[in-house]
């Protein structure tokens, strides 16, 4: 193990940071052996017998062998975390492309080009470490820089709001939306009575609510979705002059989500999907990016902009303060260990770096608090910044001394300052212009456990959301509020909701109250409750495009395609396109019945990559059927084939059918005839002359992500 004291020094800034940062991470690392040993380094007889009185006699307590490994094995888990427990890790590096120097002194973010090492963990909120990846969520995107002047960490989410403005509410809410305490259920989500009863009686969560029915929270990927440090942060430059600054994450591949039903489905078939799809990725050198862009504000605008920075349930629109591009990040490397890394990492918004601080915001306040407390008793104890993912990469020397698990030999015999006996000299830190300082900022106010009346907007910005969405968006939203009151089981609940959406859009809030059973909206009844306040006028905006995923199109890069084949299939076609779609980045694989080949009508062999029963369409991001009548046919007669062309159908995803494979969506009753063909559809032959433009039109489809406004889905069986 290296020695704390001689780990990455200063010295690293003539070397590559990020390379250095693994340089320290593999003094810490073993590869397998071949050869076993106890903790103390005893080498092994025998890993199969434990010690006994004869071959058939009892054990005997002398085993210290059976009995180490056992012990270890019995203390092998530690508590998860309380929220955000299930998450997915991978180390990288962030790169400035625009130095801040004008707005901050913060090393990291001075020199243009230069890079900072990095490690990121995604994760879901509510779930337990086992759960699924795909629930109805808020996502976690937590950032560790490793940077010259100590670990900085920007521990956001997929969504730029939260429920709550203030952190004396977060027990509350974590309460109410985990698993209910009697019976422990539903795991990893928000569709029962104690999560609805809470919100229902805070308006101050009508913005965030409505980012978490909507498709935000149902990520196609942790590489497709946005980050957002929500929060407000000061920058604070050499001067000491501040700015207000709001990050945000932008991904390379666009932001893109599932379906609902969709994402029910991979819950089952593969509870580890956004996990599985982040390491592949990454081991294949598909290595996703973000742009880090900020929202600079200066202290003299604050009060023109018609949002309270310091209210964490509100967002500055991009339409209203532009998005800089900073830098990017870069994930490149899969961890070595799970346990080691991922799950000991240690985040915390309170590690910040010369340069940054914090706002006032009450809901921040609060986890400057918090993360710090958790990890205590998560990691077992006060030195968990020794373990090698959370080490900085600059010196680290203090007086702090003792506590569990402690890895630095501190020399000598002072651990107090002042002194003299430390170096034979006198040490003394006195109060002065170096280390972090804390920016300086004049209050004198009454001391007063109040909110300000400046958070009493509760519904503009929701109603900004819902007015920003697309009319197939809405329909998801309006779909995803049905679905969680079917399962409130408590009438009251259902009815106070859909009168609070009832101040947000009246369409709304009627639309979900139609199928629950209880009364039409009562706008009224929700104003006469405790916490309503009126809601604003106007929002600040009639909508902010930059709210919606929609999209006309992105890169098709890693996206997933499945070809479906049977014996006699035509390959023409297919040929062009799969080229098409490999030259685009995408992935094509090849699925039928059976594993092994299948002979073409050509008699050529094509290799099989998975059978329909362990890759259904929900795995994939669109479907190629190629021609060929004997193909068609024997798909057509498969009923798992013809359940994953219309699962694909439904799920809104595009389709190319060739020649006799048309039939396969025809024979449930789809207008394939008349124009204009449902969106995403493609129909073609296989004659040689369209074959290019097949594969074009294919790809500019797949680059739409979904079509979400696609005819005859709800009548299409799957
Ligand atoms: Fe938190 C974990 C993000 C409010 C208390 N939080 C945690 C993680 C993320 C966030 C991404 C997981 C980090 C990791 O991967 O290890 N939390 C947020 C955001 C919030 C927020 C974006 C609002 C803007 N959190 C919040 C409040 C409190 C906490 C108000 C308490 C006052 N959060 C915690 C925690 C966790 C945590 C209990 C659980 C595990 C951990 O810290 O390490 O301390």
């Amino acid at each position: 193990m290296a020695s704390s004291r001689t780990e990455g020094s200063r010295k690293s800034k003539a070397g590559d940071p990020v390379a250095n940062r693994q340089k320290q991470l593999e003094a810490f690392t073993q590869g397998p052996e071949n050869q076993l040993t106890t903790n103390q380094g005893v080498p092994l007889p025998d890993n199969h017998n434990s010690l006994k009185a004869g071959v058939r006699g009892p054990g005997l307590l002398e085993d210290f062998i059976l009995r180490e490994k056992l012990t270890h094995f019995d203390h092998e888990r530690i508590p998860e975390r309380v929220v955000y427990a299930r998450g997915a890790a991978a180390h990288g590096y962030f790169e400035l492309t625009r130095p801040l120097v004008e707005y901050t002194k913060a090393d990291f973010l001075q020199e243009h080009g230069s890079r900072t090492p990095v490690f990121v963990r995604f994760s879901t909120v509510i779930g337990a470490r086992g759960s699924a990846d795909t629930v109805r969520d808020v996502r976690g995107f937590a950032v560790k820089f490793y940077t010259r002047e100590g670990n900085y960490d920007l521990v956001g989410n997929n969504m730029p709001v939260f429920f709550i403005q203030d952190a004396m509410k977060f027990p509350d809410l974590v309460h109410a939306i985990k698993p209910e305490p009697h019976h422990d259920m539903p795991q990893a989500s928000s569709a029962h009575d104690t999560f609805w009863d809470f919100i229902s009686l805070m308006p101050e969560s009508a913005h965030m609510l409505m980012w978490l029915m909507s498709d935000r929270a149902l990520p196609r990927s942790y590489r497709m979705m946005e980050g957002f440090g929500v929060h407000t942060f000061r920058f604070v430059n050499a001067r000491g002059a501040s700015h207000f600054v709001k990050f945000h994450w932008r991904p390379k591949l666009g932001k893109h989500a599932l379906a609902w039903d969709e994402a029910q489905k991979i819950a089952g078939k593969d509870p580890d999907f956004h996990r599985r799809d982040l390491w592949e990725a990454i081991d294949r050198g598909d290595f996703p990016e973000w742009e880090l862009g900020v929202q600079l504000i200066e202290e003299e605008r604050v009060d023109k902009l018609g949002v309270d920075l310091l209210d964490a349930t509100k967002l500055v629109p991009e339409e209203i303060v532009p998005i800089t591009p900073v830098g990017r990040l870069v994930l490149n490397r899969n961890p070595d260990s799970y346990f080691a890394e991922a799950e000991q990492v240690a985040f915390n918004p309170g590690h910040i770096v010369p340069g940054i601080d914090f706002s006032n915001d009450p809901l921040l306040q609060g986890r400057l608090f918090s993360y710090l407390d958790t990890q205590i008793s998560r990691l077992g104890g006060p030195n968990f910044h020794e373990l090698p993912i959370n080490r900085g990469v600059c010196p680290m020397h203090n007086l702090q001394r003792g506590g569990m698990h402690r890895m630095t030999i501190a020399r000598g015999r002072v651990a107090y300052e002042p002194n003299t006996l430390g170096n034979g000299s006198e040490f003394r830190v006195d109060g002065g212009e170096q280390g972090f300082q804390s920016l300086e900022e004049a209050i004198e106010s009454p001391k007063i456990r109040r909110r300000s009346p400046s958070f009493d907007d509760h519904f503009s910005q929701a109603t900004l959301f819902w007015n920003s969405q697309s009319a197939a968006e809405k329909e998801h939203i309006i779909a995803a509020f049905q679905f969680e009151l079917s399962r409130v089981e408590t009438p009251a609940i259902r009815q106070r909701i859909v009168d609070n959406l009832a101040h947000v859009d009246a369409r709304l809030a009627r639309k979900v109250a139609e199928p629950l059973g209880i009364g039409p909206p009562d706008a009224r009844s929700a104003a006469g409750r405790a916490g309503f306040r009126e809601p604003r006028a106007k929002p600040l905006l009639e909508a902010a495009p930059s709210l919606s995923m929609e999209t006309n199109g992105t890169t098709i890069a890693t996206r997933k395609v499945a070809v479906l084949m049977a014996a006699g299939v035509e390959l023409g076609a297919f040929k062009v396109i799969q080229q098409a779609l490999v030259d685009a980045g995408a992935t094509v694989k090849v699925v039928a019945a059976h594993l092994g080949f299948i002979v073409s009508s050509s008699g050529q062999q094509v290799p099989i990559d998975h059978s329909f029963q362990t890759m259904p369409s929900v795995m994939f991001d669109a479907v190629l059927v190629p021609g060929g009548a004997a193909s068609a046919q024997a798909l057509m007669k498969d009923g798992e084939a013809v359940h994953f062309v219309l699962e694909a159908y439904k799920h809104c995803k595009p389709l190319c059918l060739i020649g006799e494979s048309v039939e396969i969506l025809r024979s449930v009753g789809v207008a394939l005839d008349d124009a204009p063909v449902p969106g995403g559809v493609i129909i073609g032959t296989n004659e040689p002359t369209t074959r290019v433009q097949l594969g074009q039109d294919l790809i500019a489809a797949i680059a739409r992500h979904r079509h979400w406004s696609r005819a005859m889905v709800e009548q299409v069986p799957a």
